[in-house]
């Protein structure tokens, strides 16, 4: 049985960048309480073991709000913590091979910065796909830039929820109306916020303002 739905409205991609003064599980805890739908944890230079503590650690918090939890790049370390679904970029497995490893229950996501890419993702059979970086982002380096029309083109023609990533913060996201994506992805908006609560509240805000005026 299939059971890889989720909200994808706004979705926390986490960094080990954050504000200096709340440690990650409380910055974590107050997204979700500002109103997260959706947390990834993207770590960039640990070793497994640790990346498989931080997983175990904030399973426990994404668990306690009934929140899905995506882990970045590692098939491995979304098995051994039973997380909901990886995040895969374009160097990492292909879908169809990481859904043989995940079998049928687990949410995959795909990074798409192209239309070939994002089709290709979800003739695969990705769930759902990041698209961007729309926006400048300080976050990521050697990002390649997607544009708004680019993201409003893959959103008609791919029938899987689109999340839009790069930069965004709540100044821009009006930018994003009509494009069709169902969500955001934020890293620095939420992770270096003074309080990431608030912030996620009113990038949420945002969200549904541009949802009701079809996104
Ligand atoms: N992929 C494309 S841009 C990006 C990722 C992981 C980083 C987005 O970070 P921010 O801080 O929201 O710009
Ligand atoms: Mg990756």
């Amino acid at each position: 049985m299939k059971k890889r739905k989720a909200d994808y409205c706004l979705y926390l991609c986490t960094d080990r960048h954050t504000n200096g003064k709340l440690d990650f599980l409380q910055i974590i805890e107050q997204a979700l309480q500002g109103g997260c739908s959706v947390v990834q944890l993207r770590e960039k230079e640990c070793d497994t073991r640790e990346f498989y503590q931080r997983a175990t650690d904030i399973k426990t918090v994404t668990d306690r709000y009934h929140i899905p939890l995506i882990i970045n790049d590692r098939i491995d370390v979304c098995m051994a913590v039973d997380a909901d679904g990886v995040h895969l970029g374009q160097e990492d497995l292909p879908v169809r091979e990481a859904r043989k490893i995940l079998g049928d229950e687990k949410i995959i996501g795909v990074s798409a910065h192209n239309i070939e890419e994002a089709l290709k993702a979800w003739k695969e059979g990705a769930d759902y796909l990041g698209v961007g970086a729309i926006f400048g982002t300080k976050t990521k380096k050697n990002t390649v830039d997607t544009s708004i029309e680019t993201l409003k083109e893959i959103c008609s023609r791919v029938p899987i929820p689109v999340v839009a990533i790069g930069g965004i913060s709540a100044d821009n996201i009006v930018q994003l109306k009509h494009t069709g994506i169902n969500g955001v992805a934020v890293v620095s908006a939420i992770m270096t916020a003074e309080e990431p609560k608030r912030a996620a509240a009113e990038l949420l805000i945002k969200v549904r303002e541009v949802q009701n005026e079809g996104i």
